[in-house]
């Protein structure tokens, strides 16, 4: 797999990018200047950019409850979805949506969802449009674990894979839904597995390696395009905060969560990875961070600046 220099930068740079987001989305909520109920995936980083990287601009995303990391990777800019989370009017969705309803078109963001398992069968929808139309266009899709297990995974995958649509299941699989650990809800070791029973591939990757996503969705994702069906790719990963932030999050071992953000932690992992591959300096990777952080303290300062929409307007972009 040859990936070229800047481009191995760039996902670096998404990562850190996202990191810092969140870290700072954490921080902002607990002070009480974000309302609503936010989810944040930091941790999680390396599905998001190894699956995005694979995309091209008018391909399709469907994102979920913890997507502040698939807007970014896709190609939002956190001032804007900062600003979103904070309810204002310069927000993705003029602050209407939130942290769970983000959408833009524009980019192939099609919309996060707090309907846990939504995406699976709009994704179907959206690549059955391409399909129809007859252009190359691929949909990809983001759940949890918690999703696969929800009537619309087979209903959705079935339904494409008998039409052969041109969609990626990107299983994000953190191990965990809510509290219930995966182990308790499943009965299979990986549950790529699943897609034998629609006779399609399945693929387990670390979702930590942002390479090894990287490389898996491509090969689904050429498939897609070239009209060859969906794919199911699932990426074990791990998730370093609570369910929700305010989640006192006591269900989780202290040494598993230990275990993920000192040892598996794939930002480090990614950042030793290049250094050895000479694509970057240690000065170079403490520069983007430094850069990222700066970017993060604008949007903050764009969102807290921003106005609320008007109370007028509550009724506009608003339909059922
Ligand atoms: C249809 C539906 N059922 C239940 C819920 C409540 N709920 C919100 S998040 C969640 C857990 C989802 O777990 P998973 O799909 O693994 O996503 P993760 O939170 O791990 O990213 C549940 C049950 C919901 N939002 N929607
Ligand atoms: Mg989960």
């Amino acid at each position: 797999m040859a990936i070229e220099r800047e481009k191995m930068i760039d996902m670096y740079r998404t990562m850190v990018r996202i990191r810092a987001f969140e870290e700072r989305v954490r921080k902002e909520f607990a002070a009480g200047n974000i309302p609503g109920f936010v989810h944040l995936s930091a941790g999680q980083e390396a599905v998001a950019v190894g699956v995005c990287a694979n995309l091209r601009r008018d391909d399709l995303i469907l994102s979920n409850h913890r997507g502040h990391g698939h807007m970014i990777a896709k190609g939002g800019k956190t001032e804007r979805l900062m600003a979103e989370l904070y309810g204002k009017k310069s927000g993705y969705c003029k602050g209407k949506g939130g942290s769970m309803h983000f959408a833009d078109p524009e980019i192939g963001v099609l919309g996060a969802s707090g309907i846990v398992g939504g995406g699976i069968t709009i994704a179907g929808g959206a690549a059955l449009a391409a399909q129809m139309r007859g252009i190359d266009q691929v949909t990809l899709c983001f759940f949890s674990d918690g999703a696969s297990n929800r009537g619309t995974f087979h209903e959705g995958i079935n339904w494409s894979s008998i039409r052969k649509l041109p969609v990626v299941y990107c299983i994000e699989n953190n191990q965990y839904a809510q509290t219930t650990p995966i182990t308790d809800t499943a009965n299979v070791p990986h549950l790529a597995d699943r897609a034998c029973a629609y006779g399609i591939p399945g693929k387990t990757v670390d979702g930590n390696d942002v390479l090894a996503v990287y490389e898996a969705i491509g090969e689904a994702v050429a498939r897609a395009r070239k009209g060859e069906g969906p794919s199911i790719v699932e990426c074990v990963t791990y998730r370093w905060h609570g369910h929700f932030e305010g989640d006192p999050d006591e269900h989780r071992p202290e040494e598993e969560r230990e275990e993920w953000a000192k040892r598996k932690d794939p930002i480090p992992r990614f950042r030793k990875r290049l250094i050895e591959m000479k694509v970057f300096t240690e000065e170079d990777a403490d520069k983007i961070q430094q850069e990222m952080l700066e970017e993060i303290d604008d949007a903050v300062k764009f969102a807290e600046e921003s106005p609320f929409p008007d109370p007028e307007e509550v009724l506009s972009d608003v339909y059922a």
